[in-house]
């Protein structure tokens, strides 16, 4: 999926992980992997105001929710791989129709916390997190954008609670998604929070968080590789400097997998169009790096 945001080429980053070995590490790790053939996208369609492409992004992340919620039905782990994060619409709501009392990490650079109405790029890979989310969006006004009609009825109308949602990485937020981060109370700990506590103390209050009221929540871990400094994974089209190290991207996903609560998760917007070829390898080894890392990879 390509067309949550401007640059082609980010559908690209699922084979260049899969061609880099990404199923052979994971049967590695353990894993016994059902492979989903790659969902075929529209490539014309509607679109309302303030929502680009809305009826390809919103008719794809339809189809996604569907495989998300049919595997994750039958107690599968579904391990998503962007394209841009408007895919996650599909994943969130594939797991929220499982999981109604969902946990999300969501880590990234930015909120992705946009609606049609408040945004100011239309880009609807800023806005996985505002659709999906309670207190955001109302049916009735789902019902009049062009392919997501469909997350205003059964069995996709259940939304992500505010107080079950943490963001990790947060330094590129718009100032509608300030308001909103503080009008639901919404946890998060930005490259400030990191700096000022270090990634372990991060990463123990996101788990409290997530964990106080119900120690066995299910949790659903959304990676966006423009969380990672740019100096690690250049290959992404919103890079942000002032990221994750190599290492704090890392233990993110380390800690998540040790939590034992892990039971989905997406790796989105590895775009392999938009580097050089050493920029492009890099990109591609952390994505996979940090994929085997959630998957249950440890040091020793
Ligand atoms: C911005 C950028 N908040 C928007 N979002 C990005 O267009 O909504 N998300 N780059 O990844
Ligand atoms: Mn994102
Ligand atoms: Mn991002
Ligand atoms: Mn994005």
């Amino acid at each position: 999926m390509t067309f949550g945001q401007p640059f082609t080429g980010v559908d690209l980053g699922p084979s260049s992980m899969i061609e880099e070995g990404l199923p052979s590490q994971l049967s590695q790790l353990g894993w016994r992997i059902e492979n989903t053939p790659e969902v075929d996208f529209a490539t014309e369609g509607r679109e309302a105001p303030g929502a680009r492409n809305s009826e390809i992004v919103g008719g794809g992340a339809f189809k996604i929710a569907e495989l998300v919620r049919t595997n994750a039905g039958e107690g599968k782990f579904p391990l998503t791989l962007g394209g841009d994060h408007s895919i996650s619409i599909g994943t969130l709501a594939g797991m929220l129709s499982n999981y109604p009392d969902l946990g999300v990490i969501w880590v990234d650079a930015h909120a992705d916390l946009n609606t049609p109405e408040i945004s100011g790029s239309g880009n609807m890979h800023g806005m996985p997190v505002g659709l999906c989310t309670e207190g955001m969006m109302k049916d009735e006004d789902l019902r009049n954008i062009p392919g997501l009609s469909w997350l205003a009825e059964k069995p996709y109308k259940n939304r992500l609670k505010p107080s079950n949602l943490v963001y990790v990485g947060l330094r590129d937020v718009d100032l509608p998604e300030r308001a909103t981060i503080k009008r639901l109370g919404i946890k998060y700990y930005s490259m400030y929070d990191i700096d000022r506590l270090g990634i372990g103390r991060v990463m123990e209050g996101a788990f409290q968080h997530l964990t106080e009221s119900n120690p066995s929540r299910p949790i659903h871990l959304s990676y966006d590789i423009d969380a990672i400094d740019p100096a690690s994974a250049p290959a992404t089209g919103t890079a942000v400097r002032g990221g994750l190290t190599y290492r704090e991207a890392h233990y993110v996903a380390e800690r998540t997998a040790n939590s034992g609560n892990l039971v989905g998760a997406d790796i989105v917007e590895l775009n392999p169009s938009l580097s050089d070829d050493k920029g492009v390898a890099e990109t591609t080894q952390m994505g996979l790096a940090v994929v085997r890392s959630f998957m249950g990879e440890s040091i020793i």
